[in-house]
């Protein structure tokens, strides 16, 4: 049983450090969240695509994506349903690293990027978050492979690091079971942001929903 003491603790310490966004409370826990069933991977079969406006596409195997520079990162999540989640530590490959040495590069005229899942499931981003500190290709979440439920073998996480910035996003932004990155010159709204939720998704401004007044 998790300690609800523990809990508030956590939570006033976060409000008191200025990371605990509007509406949301403090979990202990790690709650899934996803539409949908929690699809099989044949990692044989698995590849990672990215395409559209780039110079030159990529496709790579799971024994190819893990050859990638890879990266840790500490990172505070907030799910839109009010939870968030602090001091969480990931591992993957950052997209950042990926551009500054030359393993993907974006056409100049690419501006947004969508992130494409198993089962048609899609989240869209502009270019520049998915290039900052706060997001990752996660394949480790707290020193272990994903389990299924939180997207093995590859998810993307949207998170804040180090404290508040203009573009924090809630936790949807990240794709679980991601199989692909689009870069595209126009923004596409992937599949929760055609089913109401805001599109741009900026947690200090609570930006949940797209309908006015809900
Ligand atoms: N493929 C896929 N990824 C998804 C979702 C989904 O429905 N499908 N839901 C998003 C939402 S709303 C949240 S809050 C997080 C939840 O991740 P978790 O289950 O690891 O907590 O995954 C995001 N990524
Ligand atoms: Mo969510």
């Amino acid at each position: 049983m998790f300690d609800q003491r523990e809990r508030r603790d956590l939570e006033k310490r976060m409000k008191e450090q200025n990371r605990l966004p509007p509406g949301q409370s403090a979990t202990i826990k790690f709650p899934v969240l996803h539409y949908g069933p929690v699809p099989r991977v044949d990692l044989a079969q698995w590849d990672f695509r990215v395409f559209g406006l780039v110079e030159e596409e990529r496709r790579w195997t799971w024994a190819e994506f893990n050859e990638l520079p890879r990266t840790q990162l500490v990172l505070d999540i907030h799910c839109v349903t009010r939870w968030s989640k602090f001091d969480t530590v990931w591992e993957g490959v950052s997209v950042k690293t990926l551009v500054e040495r030359g393993f993907i590069r974006p056409k100049p005229e690419a501006r947004y990027v969508v992130q494409h899942c198993e089962v048609g499931y899609t989240t869209n981003t502009p270019l520049e978050f998915v290039l900052q500190d706060g997001f990752i290709l996660a394949t480790h979440f707290d020193g272990q492979p994903l389990t299924p439920d939180h997207g093995y073998p590859l998810r993307g996480v949207a998170g804040v690091v180090g404290g508040r910035r203009a573009d924090d996003k809630y936790f949807w932004k990240g794709g679980k079971w991601l199989r692909g990155l689009e870069f595209r010159a126009d923004d596409q709204p992937g599949f929760w942001e055609r089913n109401g939720y805001h599109n741009v998704a900026d947690i200090w401004k609570e930006q949940r929903h797209s309908w006015p007044g809900f």
